[in-house]
């Protein structure tokens, strides 16, 4: 008499779940000065000149522009102390977090 057969005969998938990453956005407004966005932008998200200005520009043509993407923990943490740089400052301006898709 032969054994039974215990080998499962479904295939075992291992689900293995992306953290989502999150998006950094900066907003325009109409009174912060351009140098001191650019300024954040170099000092919290490590942009060079180049960058950070064109990013800068990009917020102030289209009213939003996608400053980087991190996971959540460290884009809530680099808006947070982007936002407080501009409040310590005086000015309005304001960086956001969302979901990526
Ligand atoms: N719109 C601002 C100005 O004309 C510059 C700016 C750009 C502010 C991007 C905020 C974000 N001084």
């Amino acid at each position: 008499m032969s054994d039974t057969d215990t080998r499962s005969k479904t295939r075992v998938k291992p689900k293995v779940e992306r953290p989502k990453m999150y998006k950094v956005i900066l907003l325009n407004d109409d009174y912060t000065p351009r140098e001191f966005v650019v300024k954040v932008l170099k000092a919290e998200f490590g942009m060079g000149e180049d960058r950070a200005y064109a990013v800068m520009l990009t917020a102030h043509r289209k009213g939003v522009c996608v400053v980087a993407v991190y996971a959540r923990d460290i884009a809530e943490t680099k808006a947070d102390r982007a936002n407080d740089m501009a409040r310590q400052a005086g000015f309005p301006l304001r960086f956001t977090t969302e979901p990526e898709e």
